[in-house]
């Protein structure tokens, strides 16, 4: 990495979206929004629209490790957030580039299966998710069902117990874990920080009869923003999730919008 470090220079490798309210557009917005410096190396072309995703086209891998090099080695990079991978292949591009650059934290939202349908990475891609990059991550940001299928075990219904049980199950692998709430039920959802061995649980009303698109992307990316101007990990996760929050207070005028999900204001 060259130059000082924490100056707000995060890299997201992450797929397109037309709506620009996920993947790789959103973690520009969100990056630009709270005075970082955004860089971004893309991994998939998608076409979605509010309702759903409808077309992935992966790229090459090497593609994708060429650009997050251009990043890392000229205007260098404090944190990186990975999102969509697609493939088997793309995730190894991107591990053999992290593994150049150990220093550099990285925040992984695992992007298995989007929250409308649709696969978003294969099945030995998921494989090396696990292996590759839960020991690389210095955090990962899985929802309930991504947390099940990570540690392999699906279908029980969830209560504290179990979520405890499953941020725990992955943090064994040396990263600390967010497991956002929002796929369970109750009036208020409970997002779980499992970081050095400690559970921190961050509750806030649900907002009842709306979903949106991309909160896990501009989550990752807000998370990886704060870290990459020097906030620890537990003020980064607070203020990302607060920022998250806020996005979706002031989103909630865009349901008309769109014929699917409402979209993020930030
Ligand atoms: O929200 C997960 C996500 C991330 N990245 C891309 C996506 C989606 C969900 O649709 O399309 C490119």
């Amino acid at each position: 990495m060259i130059g000082k470090r924490f100056q707000g220079r995060v890299l997201t490798v992450a797929g397109s979206d037309p709506t620009c309210g996920a993947g790789m557009p959103m973690d520009i917005r969100m990056i630009g929004a709270l005075g970082g410096i955004p860089q971004a190396a893309l991994t998939a072309i998608t076409v979605q629209d509010t309702a759903g995703v409808s077309l992935v086209h992966p790229l090459p891998g090497t593609m994708i490790a060429q650009q997050m090099r251009a990043a890392l080695d000229d205007v260098g990079v404090d944190c990186i957030k990975l999102g969509m991978l697609a493939t088997a292949e793309n995730v190894k591009a991107v591990v053999a580039v992290l593994e150049i650059y150990p220093d550099v934290p990285v925040v992984a939202d695992p992007v298995l299966a989007g929250t409308r349908g649709g696969v978003l990475l294969d099945p030995s891609g998921l494989d090396l998710w696990r292996k590759l990059l839960l020991p690389r991550a210095t955090l990962i940001t899985p929802n309930l069902p991504e947390a099940h299928i990570l540690v392999d075990q699906h279908g029980s219904r969830e209560t504290r117990e179990t979520e405890e049980s499953l941020a725990l199950a992955l943090a064994t692998a040396g990263c600390s874990v967010l497991l956002k709430g929002g796929h369970g039920e109750g009036d208020d959802l409970i997002d779980l920080l499992c970081h050095k061995g400690h559970m921190t649980a961050h509750r806030h009303p649900r907002i009842k009869g709306a979903s949106f698109h991309g909160t896990g992307c501009a989550l990752a990316s807000a998370v990886a923003t704060f870290l990459a101007f020097g906030l620890n990990l537990e003020e980064s996760v607070a203020k990302g999730l607060a920022t998250v929050l806020k996005a979706m207070e002031n989103g909630r005028g865009t349901a008309e919008l769109g014929r699917g999900q409402r979209l993020l204001t930030i």
